[in-house]
């Protein structure tokens, strides 16, 4: 039976019920992270990250940018959520700088940076829109790093300090608390390919950072369930794959099941299920012995979760790791760390590579394939038809042009979310529990390591004056929000 609740009239202005319509619930967002659109590395006492460090590293940005300004957001904070509410948003989903909050990782709290935050939540919540908040968007404090950073299982154990503190200062106040995003970056792209801050390259390290990640997310959920009043909600945010095999070769269909263990199940599992998936802790036991993972730790990691985020843009088409495309690999790849034209080293492992796949693109060179989604969001909901699921981002980066009248037609954008909107709706209707959809991002920002090259706002930004313009895509999503549904 379908979960679509058709009894919700369409607010849409022409009064013409929207052809798809979401569930009345359903809830429209955007979301943005704290280090690509804050600036003000240096005030209010906000101590340094991880991406403070990188992004001075020179070479470790494509475009020489950094996020010492960005978007500039720590000071137009008031005027960005008068735009959010001119687009009818009805939630923000942001991430919390942990150096603004604990600016050493350890220790002393930091009044003026709750202050910041508090002040954020209050806004959305005059204006009725839903604060979700995210504890770790990447920007672990630096000292925390010198003492290993997710190596050191430590930094788990001060992440739940941290998220106590928040917890207990604003928990009353956002419904919603995200312990981590997308921790597979923060593990295999920070300590694997080295592409992502702390830019170091060692698989065996990527390995205990990412049991190091987990434990922080189980212990994390735990400290914010004390805080946090009775109705309050913990989440975790995930960037799950869709991994295709190259071909249909025994050896390929070996690397997509290893590949899904790496980007899939070696978080899903132990979260959700109480323990690591025995095939991925086989196939890299020529890496490492595991010895991190301590008797414990697997119920710790089991904290039980209100809600799976998951955010999702493309899918992914890898091969085995043969000699040939080894080859290949170290005459295209290497050179260029960034590149996704040729076989490039799946992040973690040298026993699969990712191969590239036929457009179309976005300027991420990444495939636009919005059906993928449904197919993601019906194998979460096979395997966990309990779970509530949202989608805490999806959304594309184009070349966008700004015309002489400072309009910004950017229609592949609109293409792109209205397949996706759709890919997510036919989920629904297939019985997926799916409660809402954030659009990343609200505005361009700072793309890790792309910089400000890269535009995946629906709000442009003029990194020289500041100035936000809406493109037509933000223009299009208001009108979405407003119908409650896609025309
Ligand atoms: C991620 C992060 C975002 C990115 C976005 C586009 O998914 O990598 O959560 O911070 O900016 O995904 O790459």
């Amino acid at each position: 039976m379908s979960s679509i609740d058709t009894a919700r009239p369409a607010a849409h202005a022409t009064g013409v019920p929207p052809r798809l319509r979401f569930p009345g619930s359903f809830v429209w967002g955007t979301a943005t992270a704290a280090y690509q659109i804050e600036g003000a590395v240096d005030e209010d006492g906000r101590g340094r990250s991880i991406w403070d460090t990188f992004t001075h590293d020179p070479g470790r940005v494509i475009d020489g940018t950094d996020g010492d300004v960005a978007c500039d957001h720590y000071h137009r904070m008031p005027e960005d959520v008068a735009l959010m509410a001119q687009l009818g948003l009805g939630s923000y989903r942001f991430s919390i700088a942990w150096p603004r909050i604990v600016p050493t990782g350890s220790g002393a709290v930091n009044r003026a940076g709750i202050d910041f935050y508090s002040r954020l939540v209050d806004a959305l919540l005059e204006r009725g829109i839903e604060p979700l908040a995210t504890l770790y968007h990447w920007d672990l404090p630096q000292p925390l790093q010198d003492a290993g950073g997710w190596t050191n299982r430590d930094t788990a154990n001060r992440f739940a300090e941290y998220a106590a503190v928040v917890g207990g200062a604003l928990g009353d106040r956002i419904p919603t608390i995200t312990t981590f995003n997308e921790p597979w970056c923060s593990a295999f792209l920070g300590y694997s390919s080295g592409v992502h801050a702390p830019g170091i390259t060692d698989n065996a390290a990527a390995l205990a950072a990412v049991h190091h990640l987990n434990l922080a997310h189980g212990l994390g959920a735990a400290a914010l369930r004390a805080e946090l009043p009775a109705t309050g909600k913990v989440s975790l945010t995930l960037n799950l794959a869709v991994v295709r095999a190259a071909t249909e070769s025994p050896a390929d269909r070996d690397a997509a099941r290893h590949v899904d263990g790496l980007a899939n199940r070696i978080f899903l599992d132990p979260v959700l299920n109480g323990h690591y998936p025995e095939d991925v802790l086989d196939d890299l036991r020529h890496i490492t012995d595991w010895a991190f993972i301590r008797d414990g730790d697997a119920a710790a990691i089991n904290a039980p979760i209100d809600l799976l985020g998951v955010n999702y843009y493309s899918p992914t088409r890898v091969a085995a790791a043969t000699p040939a495309l080894q080859a290949e690999m170290s005459g295209r790849w290497v050179n260029d760390p960034m590149s996704t034209d040729g076989p490039s080293p799946f992040p973690g492992t040298d026993l699969a590579v990712s191969v590239p796949q036929d457009g179309p693109y976005t300027a991420m060179h990444w495939r636009i394939e919005p059906g993928t989604l449904t197919e993601l969001l019906l194998r979460v909901h096979r395997e966990h038809p309990d779970l509530p699921l949202m989608i805490t981002e999806n959304g594309a980066a184009f070349d966008d042009v700004v015309e002489d009248d400072g309009a910004i037609h950017d229609s592949r954008r609109i293409d792109y979310l209205q397949g996706h909107f759709a890919a997510v709706h036919d989920a629904i209707a297939q019985g997926v529990d799916v409660r809402g959809y954030y659009v990343w991002s609200l505005m361009d920002n700072f793309e890790w390591a792309w910089g400000l090259s890269k535009r995946f706002g629906i709000v442009h930004v003029d990194y020289a004056s500041g100035q936000r313009r809406l493109k037509d895509s933000a223009v299009w999503y208001r009108d979405v929000i407003a119908a409650h549904g896609l025309n």
